[in-house]
């Protein structure tokens, strides 16, 4: 199979796709596009406007879910559980995982103070409810790579970064998604899953949005 992943440099969808190709050792090409301006070819394939696409020998697919699905099941080893309802639950869970994501993207863009601790406070509701699967063992479970781990580890990178640009941008997280997070941004699949100037184009991402945690005196902090 050819596989290229058309993809926008800061994406966290794509990057779900990218951890799932190291960590399977999957060969393929990244055909990186600029979302301000997106070629007419890419219009043209994706129903949606978004990426990630993952072009298969021609067929288009798209949805970061739909692509991690197609993936782990046609690249061994498999990372879902055997058990459908387990499967399910795992898939539930991914989706949860682009909501965070979405939470994280509306506190990293807000553009003043009172906007960006609303959504920092929403986020932290958020990021809480892993806790209940967390303890139970659903996933997260030590030496057993699963798919949410490649749906929630670009949330978790994003939230370091965005800690590291500016404190206050530091979220609580409950001690076990923390550890989770730890664990998962160790991993070389997840620590080469993005460009190497990743930092400095998301900061610039951000800047571009007005975002309050890069201007004036928020980001002296
Ligand atoms: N539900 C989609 C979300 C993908 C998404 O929002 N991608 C963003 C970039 S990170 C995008 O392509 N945005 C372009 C647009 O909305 O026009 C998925 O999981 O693949």
């Amino acid at each position: 199979m050819k596989l290229k992943l058309v993809s926008f440099a800061i994406c966290p969808f794509v990057q779900r796709s990218v951890i799932l190709l190291r960590e399977k050792q999957i060969d393929h090409e990244i055909d990186y596009i600029d979302l301000n301006d997106p070629p007419e070819w890419f219009l043209k394939l994706s129903p949606t406007g978004k990426v990630p696409l993952l072009l298969v020998d021609g067929a288009t697919l798209f949805e970061s879910s739909v692509i991690l699905a197609f993936l782990d099941e046609s690249f061994p080893p498999g990372f879902q559980p055997a058990d459908t309802l387990r499967r399910a639950q795992h898939r539930s869970w991914i989706e949860f995982g682009s909501t965070l994501l979405m939470a994280q993207h509306a506190m990293a863009t807000a553009s003043d103070e009172d906007t960006f601790l609303e959504k920092k406070y929403l986020l932290e509701e958020d990021i809480a409810r892993l806790s209940e699967p967390l303890n139970e063992g659903l996933f997260a479970n030590l030496d057993e790579f699963s798919l949410v781990d490649a749906a929630i580890a670009p949330l978790f990178m994003r939230i370091q970064h965005l800690a590291e640009l500016n404190q206050q941008a530091d979220v609580k997280m409950p001690d076990p998604v923390r550890s989770w997070s730890q664990r998962l941004l160790q991993r070389p699949a997840v620590q080469q899953s993005v460009v190497t100037d990743f930092a400095h184009r998301y900061k610039a991402f951000l800047v571009s949005k007005n975002s309050w945690l890069c201007v004036g005196d928020a980001s002296d902090n």
